[in-house]
């Protein structure tokens, strides 16, 4: 049985990881728009990604006698500054997101829920690759340049979206 307040902060991140899929979205679609074919691919890779951990949440919080509360759908921004902007904008939700998680890891620690607890380790792991990921994107960007977008863009698709959402 999940402490109530497990439960609430997990219900918070189901919310956050929902969000993050529909930001991702909406910043895949923008770059495609804008004729970005490897960076839409990896952002749309992201976005099934975040989706996968919310639904990992949504399990978790069932399996152990809570109830996962499917969040409505808020507007994620539709329009970024540039390429650099975006991914920018992408490192600092990443950080959000880890602080997030730490914030649960404090919560199992205080309810003494020490399953959740280690439970969660595998996305305080994941969020560690995830930041390092988009900080390795975010330096090739910026020793490309601008002038070399083009060369950027057939880089990344080559890689496939950060973290590893569907190992357990
Ligand atoms: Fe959900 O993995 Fe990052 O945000």
């Amino acid at each position: 049985m999940l402490p109530k307040k497990v439960e609430e902060i997990l219900n918070v991140q189901i919310e956050k990881e929902d969000y993050s899929s529909q930001l991702y979205l909406s910043m895949a679609t923008w770059a495609e728009n804008k004729g970005f074919e490897g960076v839409s691919n990896w952002l749309y890779s992201q976005a099934e990604e975040e989706r996968i951990h919310m639904l990992k949440l949504v399990k978790y919080v069932n399996e152990r006698d809570g109830v996962a509360v499917i969040p409505g759908i808020k507007k994620p921004p539709a329009d970024f500054q540039d390429i650099f902007v975006a991914f920018d904008q992408v490192l600092a939700h990443e950080k959000y997101i880890s602080g997030s998680i730490n914030e649960i890891v404090a919560v199992c620690i205080a309810e003494n829920d020490y399953t959740t607890q280690s439970w969660i380790q595998w996305f305080v792991n994941e969020q560690i690759e995830e930041e390092s990921s988009v900080k390795a994107i975010i330096d090739k960007l910026n020793l490309l340049g601008k002038n070399n977008l083009y060369m950027f863009d057939r880089d990344i698709m080559s890689m496939r979206g950060g973290g590893t959402a569907t190992s357990e």
